[in-house]
């Protein structure tokens, strides 16, 4: 495996990826926060830039008002004459949707709904006529239709990509082997066959990879006897959850599938802090039929540091907010980013924060900050009802660990209005059978040049396997009281 494993670590689930002459485009999920639907660029497959994001204005995604892990599920992304197109779900919100760019760094369209289809996890692919495909799983996400959380299987429709409108009602095509939720159909037309990879099992321990083929895009297709052709569950090994699978021939004209899994820790291998992550594996072909490797985990070497001193023209791509764009909550003012309270604590949905992904196992993160105007601190959320912060302002500093129905809080005094304050997470010293969580995070102040660590905390807590959100661990800046301003940022990060 010459490619760093995961490929895009950190909370990127659900990856597409579409080769364009020699360079690669990748996509992944993003739910409830915004801007949405990340594009990642390669040219090695090995060293991937984000280089812009689908949904960067209020309205191409309704996530205002999602639940928890509603919002931006599962693209697909693909090229054809010259224009990018990007399929997904706004999964509780405008449905099924295509959006349209020139370039993928975008400005991208403002997205059309498909009418007439209402499911989850869209392909787009034409057969060699020009006919565009879209094939869906049939799980219903739209509450004001009567199939809400009904699951019909695969489905399959001809459509019209400048209306949206499906030329037909839905047929059912195959649907796996039995395993549950069949779901991430992907179809690719490779020599004289048709195949269409899926995932079944459900996105926990149980995924996995399971493929048919055709002589036609609309099936009838055949199960391929050794499915599922790629599955951890049952195994001891360090990715876990491996499913959900798009097909791409690789620079060395190898053929490679990108997949999401997640690396579990703690003395059963029980809890994922960073959430489901994009990795990558191999494919071969025998007599007609793909033969994928197990996914095998090589993490990029050494500590990965960056810094922001939000000194620049505009605030980085790879910020988010919840529910919100981060410039209705953030603004570049004299080399700071400025953040304004309105209220909003993470305990609400759409909270004064802008943060990014956790891609490391151990990692820390600092921020400068004047709190001479207000309160506001750094913070990991999984989601509303799970996240620990570290806040400073109005003459004290105050750590805080939330999680379904327990809160605690541990709190100082400051006389200093600038400080900086750090959130670390790292392996538990000992041994596992005492420990029995994912990392430690420790919620740190920093008073000049005195350190003092308010709070230390079991991360499990904050895990896919224990929030039971479909995201992951976003680190970031808040503000609870006035408006408080971040002179810097910066993260370091290992697998070690
Ligand atoms: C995605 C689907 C899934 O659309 O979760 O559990 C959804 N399986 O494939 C969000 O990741």
């Amino acid at each position: 495996m010459s490619y760093p494993n995961p490929l895009l670590p950190g909370f990127n689930p659900d990856p597409s990826v579409v080769r364009v002459g020699d360079e690669f485009y990748l996509a992944t999920s993003t739910f409830e926060y915004l801007p949405g639907i990340p594009i990642y660029h390669s040219t090695d497959f090995v060293t991937w830039t984000q280089v812009g994001n689908v949904a960067t204005r209020v309205g191409q995604l309704d996530v205002e008002k999602t639940p928890t892990a509603g919002g931006a599920w599962a693209p697909t992304l693909r090229h054809r004459d010259g224009v990018f197109h990007l399929v997904i779900t706004d999964a509780f919100g405008r449905g099924t949707l295509h959006f349209t760019a020139e370039r993928a760094e975008g400005p991208w369209s403002d997205g059309v709904v498909f009418e007439g289809i209402d499911g989850i996890d869209p392909d787009l692919v034409w057969d060699d006529e020009g006919v565009a495909y879209l094939t869906f799983s049939g799980l219903g996400v739209n509450p004001a239709l009567p199939t809400f959380m009904s699951h019909r299987g695969l489905l399959q429709a001809r459509v019209d990509l400048e209306t949206g409108r499906a030329l037909e009602e839905p047929r059912s095509i195959w649907s796996g082997d039995g395993g549950q939720f069949p779901e991430a159909p992907h179809l690719y037309h490779v020599g004289d066959w048709w195949y269409l990879v899926i995932a079944e099992g459900g996105t926990e321990r149980g995924h996995a990879v399971s493929v048919a083929r055709s002589t036609s895009p609309e099936g009838p297709f055949e199960s391929a006897q050794q499915n599922p052709l790629l599955t951890a569950r049952g195994t001891d090994r360090p990715i876990q959850n491996t499913g959900h699978g798009d097909l791409v021939v690789g620079p060395h004209d190898e053929w490679l599938l990108v997949l999401l899994g997640v690396r579990p820790r703690s003395m059963t291998r029980a809890f994922s802090a960073l959430g489901r992550e994009t990795f990558v594996t191999t494919v071969e072909w025998n007599e007609g039929w793909p033969v994928i490797e197990p996914v095998q985990l090589s993490p990029r070497e050494g500590v990965v540091a960056y810094r922001d001193n939000f000194d620049g023209p505009a605030l980085d791509g790879a910020w988010m907010s919840v529910r919100r764009l981060p410039e209705s909550v953030a603004a570049l003012e004299g080399g700071r980013l400025v953040l304004r309270a309105d209220g909003s604590t993470l305990s609400d949905p759409a909270p004064s924060f802008v943060g990014r992904r956790q891609q490391h196992q151990t990692a820390t993160a600092t921020i400068a900050i004047d709190v001479a105007s207000g309160v506001g601190g750094i913070a990991v959320r999984y989601d509303e009802k799970s996240h620990y912060s570290i806040t400073a302002g109005a003459g004290k500093i105050v750590a805080t660990a939330n999680i379904p129905g327990f809160d605690r809080t541990v709190e100082i005094p400051l006389a200093a209005t600038q400080l900086e304050l750090e959130l670390s997470s790292r392996r538990p010293d000992g041994n596992p059978f005492d420990t029995r969580t994912s990392d430690l995070v420790a919620l740190t102040a920093i008073v000049d040049g005195a350190r003092t660590v308010l709070l230390e905390v079991e991360g499990h807590y904050l895990s896919s396997e224990v929030a039971e959100s479909f995201t992951g661990r976003v680190i970031g800046m808040l503000a609870l009281e006035g408006h408080v301003a971040i002179e810097r940022f910066s993260y370091e990060g290992s697998d070690e």
